[in-house]
């Protein structure tokens, strides 16, 4: 059961206030500890069960408990939202359990990608390795976002590759703010990838799913993506006819060019999808995490092991809610056998 919130804590009053200063309100809320919603289809191979050792992870207030949405991996989890009110924004909110001997990015029994998309565009895909340390995890979590990480949290094991790991996915800001209007909404949730296999060998689950929408939605920066080195950050918030600074740092000595490339899309990049590891290019480690459509190459001034600058936003309310990708890539040789670094990705959602 969801735990009642106290109105009188003292932290609960400011976020009831920025929850009205930015219009927010919420459209949907499970604790999954009955029934299956009817909002929801969860496919061929899911089912509500027991959280077992997950239970009292998360912020308080938003713990696993009771029972949870388990699924396969191969498994489509379909959400599905009619008669929204107005609004410019969405925010997915849950907590995610990868569970047992997930493997990361890789061949098969590699490339095990949990992918969130909304209404049918990709919002998230990351790799989750829970059996080996040697194995690649895509998903760089956020401060404050891991809850637990291979650990013996139940269902298969305890021990040999059977860990699990938990994290709180709605609190890393690649869910908050995602442009969208209109009256419905369709989610849907799957770990799919080179690598599926059975439900005692590796599955995810999901708990305290809730969908938030907002009417006036401010500008919006969400990191997300791995890096093989320099790291990104914006200084402000982006908004119409005003200029974002966005700097690099931890640039390899020998950096010689730092520039942004920008994208429209993180989803994928004509037929292949994003994010796309380069180890083949001579780039270990690093990954193509936008499409480069819009300027695949924005110049960065550069000073010792750190570039800035300053991307100009046009005054044109048109941009208001419009989505950019962007990631820092760094000329450096000698850095890695092609001579080019690059950093993790910025969602950008303009804002007025
Ligand atoms: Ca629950
Ligand atoms: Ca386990
Ligand atoms: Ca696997």
């Amino acid at each position: 059961m969801e735990s009642a919130v106290n109105l009188c804590s003292p932290w609960v009053a400011p976020l009831l206030l920025t929850a009205l200063a930015t219009g927010q309100s919420v459209v949907f809320s499970t604790d999954f500890d009955t029934t299956m919603p009817a909002q929801i289809a969860p496919g061929t191979a899911a089912a509500l069960e027991g959280v077992q050792g997950y239970a009292g992870l998360g912020p308080v207030g938003n713990v696993f408990g009771g029972k949870f949405l388990r699924s396969a991996t191969g498994n489509k989890v379909t959400l599905s939202l009619s008669g929204l009110p107005a609004h410019t924004s969405i925010s997915l909110d849950f907590l995610f359990a990868a569970i047992d001997s997930l493997d990361g990015s890789g061949a098969y029994p590699s490339g095990d990608y949990f992918k969130v998309t909304v209404d049918g565009l990709a919002v998230f895909r990351e790799s989750f390795a829970n059996a080996l340390a040697s194995q690649i995890q895509s998903y760089a979590a956020p401060a404050g976002i891991t809850l637990a990480r291979r650990v013996d949290l139940g269902f298969s094991g305890p021990g040999s590759y059977y860990t699990d790991s938990a994290y709180y996915l709605g609190a890393d800001p690649v869910f908050v703010n995602l442009p969208h209007s209109g009256p419905t909404l369709t989610v849907t949730f799957e770990i799919e990838g080179p690598g599926i296999q059975g439900l005692d060998d590796e599955s995810w689950g999901m708990d305290n799913l809730r969908v938030r929408v907002a009417t006036n939605a401010p500008g919006h920066v969400a990191p997300y993506g791995s890096s093989c080195g320099p790291v990104i950050q914006a200084g402000g918030l982006p908004a119409i006819g005003r200029a974002l600074p966005v700097s690099l740092s931890a640039l390899p000595s020998s950096t010689t060019v730092a520039t942004l490339g920008l994208g429209a899309s993180s989803a994928s990049l004509g037929a292949l999808p994003l994010p796309m590891p380069l180890d083949f290019l001579g780039m270990p480690r690093c990954w193509l995490l936008q499409d480069l459509s819009l300027i695949p190459s924005y110049p960065m001034a550069l000073s010792g092991a750190s570039a800035t600058t300053n991307l100009p936003i046009p005054n044109d309310p048109a941009l208001r809610g419009v989505q950019v990708f962007t990631q820092g890539i760094v000329l450096a040789p000698g850095a890695n056998p092609a001579g080019v670094v690059l950093s993790g990705g910025l969602r950008l959602l303009v804002g007025t």
